[in-house]
């Protein structure tokens, strides 16, 4: 799964780093959700997920399903049923906006599905350390914390290869 704040690089995420054409459910923002969807430091944005995001990438043998969630909360009952068979989660991070990963650390941790942070890095953010943003977000210390862009395929790949060598990790260290 592919969690994270509005705005922070989901449906960027799971476009990049699928090798189906995205399914994505966008519409265009229009002044209806001006008042629920805060857009500040989103000057470029002017569509949204309304629904999910989902794609589909292979890692060696092994097919996995991306979905991206929707950013709005508004959103969130759809949660509970993709949760169910993840493997686990990826939550993207705007540093400018940090606290927007909140939301989507607590609904991993609640439901204990092993997550990674990628940091998507905007152009004018601060570049902050990994110590920074793991004490900002209290992650448990063994929650991996990379750094990426979300339009990079690598970048993107590396961050699934890092959630599905977490969860193994956990899996095997958990008898
Ligand atoms: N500079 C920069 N822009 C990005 C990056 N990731 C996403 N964006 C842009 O940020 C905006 C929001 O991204 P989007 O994927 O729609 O966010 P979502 O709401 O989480 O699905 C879009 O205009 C993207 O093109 C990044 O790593 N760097
Ligand atoms: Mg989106």
């Amino acid at each position: 799964m592919v969690g994270g704040g509005f705005g922070a690089g989901k449906t960027t995420f799971v476009s990049a780093v699928s090798e189906i054409p995205p399914l994505s459910t966008e519409a265009e923002i229009t002044a209806f959700s001006e008042t629920t969807d805060d857009l500040t430091h989103l000057d470029g944005k002017t569509t949204t997920t309304v629904a999910l995001d989902f794609g589909r990438r292979t890692l060696g043998d092994h097919t996995l399903y991306l979905f991206g969630t929707p950013g709005q909360d508004r959103f969130w009952f759809m949660w509970d049923d993709l949760v169910r068979g993840a493997i686990g989660a990826v939550i993207l991070a705007d540093t400018r906006r940090l606290a927007d990963a909140f939301a989507s650390v607590d609904f991993f941790e609640n439901r204990q599905l092993p997550f990674v942070i990628a940091v998507n890095h905007f152009d004018g953010s601060h570049q902050h350390t990994t110590d920074e943003i793991r004490d900002a977000l209290a992650l448990n210390g063994s929650v991996p914390v990379l750094h990426l862009d979300a339009r990079d395929k690598e970048n993107c790949r590396d961050a699934l290869v890092a959630v599905v060598e977490h969860r193994l990790a956990l899996t095997l260290a958990t008898p």
